[in-house]
């Protein structure tokens, strides 16, 4: 069987980077092409091939698939809802037409499957807040959640008419500490582990309330691989998946969190980042990505904080 090359753009980011070390351990360092628009973690720089590739340069892009006769495409490059109200626009064009660029090239250069990431962001506040369904009222009102909704409806216009085998995950919030996360809004649910660890104080940027849904990294990453192997016939959703993982508020989580340092405390100062979460949903329903792929996440909201407070270093004292 032809060994795959797969090529990662934006393997610097939250996701990219576990998502380079899980693809090197199962293909093997060398047939994963890691690639950014700047140096990734030493961990991904020293593991495999690097190279550097801005998003928004097709020529370049087109550039590496041909020169490691790369076969798979993970495309992770955009900018998160809080980035993306802050620069407007721009933001909506770098999401957008990366992806057609890179679906573009897929289809030219025939490569077999493309993977790329939407977001729980494409709900909107007319969308039901509890146990969303994989179909619903989907009217997003942030730019991130209108180019990931727009660019769904592009990867299912390109499986049904080019034939392109296009895959996607509605991530929630994910938490991980291999790699921190940028320009989220769901980044109050890693910042508050460092805190914890730290200051054993954290100020939230969204109130106490705010219901969100949130997923442990290695569940993200692990359905991300399990969704990219499953066999093509058995995928009835070419838009993108709702995946189930946990969803919890920040004074839950806090909660969660004094269970294993009691004398951890937290206080809340919402910024223009309340108004983004207010939109979103409280969980999903991910009941298609169980039928179709026998997605079911492992971790719990306990076992996840465990296991951050665990791996995250305990600062050196000074
Ligand atoms: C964000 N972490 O906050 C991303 C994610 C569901 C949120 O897409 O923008």
């Amino acid at each position: 069987m032809q060994s795959e090359t797969i090529l990662i753009l934006g393997a610097g980011g939250q996701i990219g980077t576990e998502l380079t070390m899980e693809l090197r351990k199962v293909h093997g360092g060398a047939n994963v092409v890691a690639s950014d628009i700047r140096a990734a973690a030493p961990i991904v720089m020293e593991s495999g091939p690097f190279e550097t590739v801005d998003a928004s340069d097709p020529k370049r892009i087109a550039e590496v698939i041909d020169q490691y006769k790369v076969t798979q495409v993970y495309h992770l490059v955009a900018l998160l809802s809080a980035t993306s109200e802050r620069i407007g626009i721009p933001a909506w064009h770098l999401n957008m037409n990366s992806l057609f660029e890179v679906m573009e090239l897929c289809v030219s250069r025939g490569i077999k499957k493309m993977f790329w990431p939407s977001s729980i962001a494409v709900f909107g506040p007319t969308t039901p807040k509890a146990n969303v369904p994989q179909q619903t009222v989907i009217e997003p009102t942030t730019i991130y959640g209108m180019s990931k909704y727009a660019g769904e409806l592009w990867c299912d216009y390109y499986f049904k008419k080019k034939g392109l085998d296009v895959r996607s995950i509605r991530y929630p919030g994910l938490i991980g500490y291999k790699s921190a996360p940028g320009g989220g809004t769901t980044d109050y649910a890693v910042e508050i582990f460092y805190a914890a660890k730290q200051s054993k104080q954290y100020t939230c940027f969204l109130n106490a309330e705010s219901r969100l849904p949130m997923m442990y990294m290695p569940d993200a990453i692990r359905a991300t691989l399990q969704l990219m192997d499953a066999p093509a016939d058995k995928l009835s959703i070419r838009h993108s998946y709702n995946i189930t993982g946990i969803d919890f508020t920040p004074a839950e989580l806090a909660t969660a969190i004094q269970q294993e340092i009691p004398d951890f405390k937290i206080d809340y100062n919402p910024d223009f980042r309340q108004a983004i979460a207010d939109s979103w949903p409280g969980s999903i329903d991910g009941s298609w990505a169980k039928k179709d792929w026998g997605w079911v996440p492992q971790y719990d909201l306990q076992g996840m904080v465990k296991d951050m407070l665990l791996n995250i270093p305990v600062p050196a004292t000074v």
